[in-house]
């Protein structure tokens, strides 16, 4: 098993810190024991780094390109919506509105090619900021064989090896610990590459993701973990289901410092994104990530929502938008409202295009049955 080498850099006293305290442990407690257990961790150091810059500085572009992700998702994930209502989309499908800071923010962060991302179900905003094409994106919707994954994953379970994005997870917390393995062969390849892992506020309550920090920071993996702190699990709120609702904190325990981030402000995120991955890159280790942000639809697009109120979901849409808050930056920063109409237009046209596409692509043939699946004795 590939272990990390001896770090020597500063933020890695981590695995010294880790040695002195195992021989402290078989000595008498002192006064400070606490205080030395605690050794050079900090579960905040990185947040006070991110804080004291709290808010990254764009180039006039830069900004415009986010603007633009955004609305792409928040645009295909509408259309998504009204293809389901229509019965050209099946089983479940998850929207992300209301969230698409969080990805936008941190995967424009990441370094493609080299770095790798995997998530829940709530899947599609990811892979449209990861820059995969929103056609096979919605083909998989609709389930046509030119989908993503052929047409037989659906919603849930999309894929594509070759931006290294590993899913589409329909099993809660699952890809927490598939996350952690990635990280571990980025590792194991030396390739310098680090892994992306997003997860819920009701995902953050499973027994695997607390076995993933162990190891994570036992091996000091190259892995951002990423809570996704929407404020419900399906219809449970933080409040009734978390005995810690600070998710930040939830890697104290391993040694993995935390940094609470507005999900809702993509300059927000890009910043934090930034000095996550400059720790993790640097040899220090995991960092666990807590992302503020809200969902505006259903858990599923079955459900009705009757757990919040109108106005609960009305407000911060009107206080909290994260493509608002990037427009209203925009137009202050000298863009124009034709530009902007422009822009919300040929988006629609990307997003219309990939749904005619969508529904005049052949289902997969029969014979598709019998690819793709692994039959194996054991
Ligand atoms: C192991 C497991 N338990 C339960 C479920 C049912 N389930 C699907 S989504 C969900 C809620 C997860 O909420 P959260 O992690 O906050 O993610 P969000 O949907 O808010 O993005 C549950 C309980 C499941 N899919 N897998
Ligand atoms: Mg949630």
């Amino acid at each position: 098993m590939a272990r990390a080498a001896s770090p020597s850099s500063a933020t890695s006293g981590n695995a010294q810190a880790k040695k002195s305290a195992g021989v402290r442990s078989n000595s008498a407690p002192t006064a400070n024991a606490a205080a030395d257990a605690d050794g050079d961790f900090a579960l905040k150091s990185l947040q006070e780094r991110f804080v004291a810059d709290r808010r990254y500085s764009p180039g006039a572009e830069e900004l415009l390109g986010f603007y633009e992700q955004m609305l792409l998702i928040r645009r295909f994930e509408e259309k998504a919506g009204q293809l389901y209502g229509l019965g050209l989309i099946g089983g479940f499908c998850h929207l992300y509105i209301g969230q698409e800071a969080v990805a936008v923010g941190l995967q424009s962060a990441l370094e493609e090619g080299k770095d790798s991302v995997i998530t829940g179900y709530r899947d599609h905003g990811h892979m449209l900021a990861y820059g995969i094409d929103p056609k096979v994106i919605m083909a998989e919707l609709t389930g046509r064989q030119a989908g993503i994954s052929k047409g037989k994953g659906g919603s849930m379970h999309m894929f594509s090896t070759e931006h290294a994005f590993y899913g589409g997870h329909g099993i809660v917390g699952a890809q927490v610990a598939l996350g952690g393995g990635l990280a571990l062969a980025h590792q194991y390849r030396g390739d310098g590459g680090l892994c992306l892992a997003y997860f819920g506020d009701g995902a953050a309550n499973q027994g695997q993701v607390y076995e993933t920090f162990n190891m994570a920071s036992l091996w000091q993996l190259p892995i951002v973990f990423v809570i996704e702190n929407n404020e419900y699990a399906m219809g449970t709120s933080v409040k009734r289901s978390s005995a810690e609702t600070e998710f930040y904190r939830r890697g104290s325990a391993f040694r993995i410092p935390g940094m609470k981030v507005n999900g809702m402000d993509v300059l927000e995120v890009r910043q934090a994104a930034k000095v996550a991955i400059e720790h993790v890159r640097g040899g220090g280790g995991p960092v666990l990530m807590e992302l503020n942000t809200y969902r505006y639809r259903g858990h599923s697009m079955s459900d009705p929502a009757k757990y919040r109120t109108r106005e609960e979901v009305q407000g911060v849409r009107e206080k909290s938008d994260p493509i608002e808050a990037a427009k209203a930056e925009l137009m202050t920063g000298g863009v124009g409202e034709d530009q902007l109409k422009e822009i919300d237009k040929r988006i629609r046209a990307i997003v219309a295009e990939a749904a005619d596409f969508a529904e005049s692509s052949p289902e997969p043939e029969a014979k598709e049955l019998y690819t793709d699946v692994l039959v194996e004795t054991y």
